[in-house]
């Protein structure tokens, strides 16, 4: 028992010490230190950033807020496969960008391939609400479908958050989000993220993996190596069902960047 709480102490203090050396100065770290479960807090799973941004500056650990869990431990119903990300019930580490990165979504304008869901409104894409239950999220019709937010002026963008259902364990197929400068995806399209390993979609063969979703979201790093971010005003996602049925859901977008200068 002793044993096991020293080991806990020693896992927690080397984690804190990362986090101070790492992310943000001493005196923040300890501020932030207590952060409860609706906080990011420091776990393994995603790859550390380089601690300098393209000018030198020092990157900071953005703030993201999470919902309330509606499931623990790893979903039985979906079946391990090559082209499925193993399931880790735990929090990512701090997600660390230019200092100045915010979501820029919230509010933002939203346009759909289905504009009239057959559950919610679109609205609901953007409206800061991420919990999972019933009312806050948006069903799309079968198969392949897409939303996109406006994010209103040219931004840098260096992650996209996205939470499409969490009241139990799904994987959404065909998962592809693209960045353009104008809303039909003809100027400038670039490509943050595909998992659709087959082109059942027709957007090109992905590389990336499918995963299972919980209350914390999908987090597409977009920061590339030198923390460059991706530019453009417009971001969209695709989905094609999941692995309990044929809709597509979301309950929020999230869009971590700036303006572009
Ligand atoms: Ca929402
Ligand atoms: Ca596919």
């Amino acid at each position: 028992m002793r044993t096991r709480l020293m080991a806990a102490g020693l896992i927690v203090a080397a984690g804190l010490a990362g986090l101070a050396f790492v992310v943000v100065p001493a005196v923040r770290a300890a501020a932030e230190a207590p952060a409860a479960p609706a906080k990011e807090s420091p776990a393994a799973g995603a790859a550390p950033a380089s601690p300098a941004g393209p000018g030198g500056e020092k990157l900071e650990a953005v703030e993201i807020k999470l919902p309330k869990a509606l499931f623990e431990g790893t979903p039985k119903n979906i079946k391990p496969a090559p082209t499925l990300e193993k399931y880790v019930d735990k929090n990512r580490p701090p997600f660390l960008a230019p200092p100045g990165t915010v979501n820029l979504a919230k509010g933002k304008k939203v346009t759909s391939s289905d504009m009239e869901p057959i559950i919610g409104e679109i609205k609901l894409i953007t409206d800061g609400d991420k919990e999972g239950s019933d009312g806050s999220f948006v069903e799309l019709g079968p198969g392949k479908q897409w939303v996109q937010v406006d994010l209103g002026e040219p931004a840098v963008i260096y992650a996209i958050l996205v939470w499409h259902y969490h009241a139990e364990g799904r994987v959404y197929h065909d998962f592809v989000v693209h960045v353009a400068d104008d809303a039909d995806f003809i100027e400038n399209v670039k490509t943050v993220y595909n998992n659709d390993f087959d082109n059942s979609s027709g957007l090109g063969i992905g590389k990336d993996l499918e995963f299972i979703e919980d209350f914390r979201g999908r987090l597409v790093d977009a920061r590339g190596p030198d923390c460059k971010g991706v530019k453009g005003r417009y971001v969209r996602l695709y989905s094609k069902g999941n692995t309990s049925n044929d809709q597509n859901h979301y309950i929020e977008v999230e869009v971590y960047g700036k303006a572009a200068k």
